[in-house]
């Protein structure tokens, strides 16, 4: 018999636009819905409005459980604590974390929240998987309130090497919380090594093998599962009549280019679109008697617009882009195209089955989806992926051209590769990346997640 599942995560994937509700986009929804929808699960989160929680409804074939946060919260526990602490914290400090004790008591007090309507919502014997960042506490919490139940744990973002870990003040809360899960699962090897480190130092948990900790009489098993994502549905979209239209247009209102060269990212510090554009530009320095045979796409998700550290990002990439225009355009003719919007899921792909070259260059990501997704849009011709090694994705994904993203002049000399690679390696390599993509679906990485909680 399959087990109901509880997912608990900051967001619920429905969001209020003012009329009805809509799921939103990202990485986290687009890859948990269709697993739940078949598991006929409900889902505890937040709906994206301050103030009284909405009354439990469903949406999109999910039971969804809306958790309240105040206006007071939202700036002090998710802007504060989770997206200017732990957020620059787990990706390598890119930026300076903050650490407030007046955001962390809201981190708390909120985890604790999140924890009680999922632990209302659980029967005996049903899975708790709770997700992310945002809610490290909740394992422990519900296992106060719920003994009964399993509980899973699931990290979207790396876990930082102990070095860095070691500098948050609240440590061992944070381990602690992590450690009441019964399963604990993580993007990538290195995010698992550097959890069983953390929680032996922090926790006084015992290693009894790479996968298995021992901790206050229990045993908390050690998961590496990448998240993947639905590649039938990005290759369906991708084959469609629509989207085959909208190519040939694209590729007109790009000029009509020899390369069109694409970048697709949330607007954060941690996708190095700032470096990504200084390489772009080097390319066009080394082409300057032919810049107009490359295009240079960048579609920017708003995101996290009331942190300051994301308005400045915001101002300093638009200034990069007009320099960059500025310096090597013409009239008519602008060498960098900069869209700062969502855009509806078969424009993106569309956007993926034009470019010749995928540029995914982020300084740390847990996995980066967008890697994955621009491959299973390529169905019969080829392209070529510039990917960072400090993407979760570049443990799978290795016949992509791998870069080091800090290296300004090393992803130029990477886009010149992609851009002259004889068609027989391009079309080998993406044979290579578009077999993982397929053999590990979003549904197998939700199977083997899921094996792991039924296990117990
Ligand atoms: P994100 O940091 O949001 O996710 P990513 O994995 O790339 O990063 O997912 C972004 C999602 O948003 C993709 O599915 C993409 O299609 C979508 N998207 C991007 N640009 C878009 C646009 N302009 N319009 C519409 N949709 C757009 C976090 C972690 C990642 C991890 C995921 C999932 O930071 O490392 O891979 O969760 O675990």
């Amino acid at each position: 018999m399959t087990r109901r599942i509880v997912v608990v995560a900051n967001r619920l994937p429905a969001s209020w636009d003012g009329e009805k509700w809509v799921t939103s986009p990202g990485g986290l929804v687009r890859a948990l819905e269709p697993v739940l929808q078949r598991v006929n699960g409900s889902w505890v989160g937040w709906s994206g409005n301050v103030g009284e929680a909405p009354a439990p409804f469903e949406h999109d074939g999910i039971a969804q459980l809306p958790v309240s946060l105040t206006e007071e919260e939202l700036n002090d526990f998710y802007y504060g604590f989770c997206n200017s602490a732990l957020w620059p914290l787990y990706h390598d400090a890119v930026i300076s974390p903050e650490f407030h004790r007046h955001h962390w008591r809201p981190y708390r007090a909120v985890n604790e929240r999140y924890a009680k309507v999922a632990a209302e919502a659980l029967s005996p014997d049903d899975i708790a998987w709770v997700q992310d960042y945002q809610l490290q506490l909740v394992p422990g919490m519900l296992r106060a309130l719920r003994s009964d139940v399993t509980i899973g744990f699931y990290l979207h973002i790396p876990f930082p090497p102990i070095e860095l870990f070691s500098r948050l003040p609240w440590r061992r809360q944070i381990i602690e919380g992590l450690l009441g899960a019964d399963v604990l699962a993580f993007q990538t090897r290195a995010s698992v090594q550097n959890f069983a480190r953390a929680a032996r130092r922090f926790g006084q948990a015992e290693s009894v093998s790479r996968r298995e900790l021992r901790w206050r009489d229990r045993s908390i098993t050690l998961q590496r599962a990448p998240i993947a994502i639905d590649t039938g549905h990005f290759e369906e979209i991708a084959r469609s009549d629509a989207v085959q239209t909208r190519v040939a247009e694209l590729r007109h209102e790009l000029g009509d280019a020899e390369h069109i060269i694409l970048g697709v990212d949330r607007l954060d510090y941690t996708k190095g679109i700032d470096l990504r554009l200084k390489s772009f530009a080097g390319l066009l320095e080394q082409s300057s008697d032919a810049p107009r045979r490359y295009a240079f796409v960048q579609v920017a998700v708003p995101s996290r617009e009331d942190v300051p550290a994301y308005q400045d990002l915001r101002s300093s990439i638009e200034q990069l882009v007009g320099r960059i225009n500025g310096d090597y355009g013409e009239p008519g003719w602008s060498p960098v195209s900069y869209l700062y919007r969502s855009l509806p899921l078969e424009e993106l792909i569309a956007y993926y089955v034009v470019a010749d070259v995928m540029l995914v260059t982020p300084l740390r990501d847990g996995m980066n989806l967008v890697a994955k997704e621009y491959v299973a849009c390529r169905r019969g011709r080829p392209g070529v992926l510039v990917l960072s090694e400090f993407a979760g994705a570049a443990e799978q994904l290795k016949s992509a051209l791998i870069v080091n993203p800090h290296d300004v002049d090393g992803v130029t000399t990477a886009l010149r590769a992609a851009t002259e690679m004889e068609h027989s390696e391009a079309r080998l390599r993406m044979q290579r990346l578009r077999r993982t993509v397929r053999s590990e679906t979003v549904f197998d990485w939700a199977r083997d997640c899921l094996a792991m909680l039924e296990a117990f």
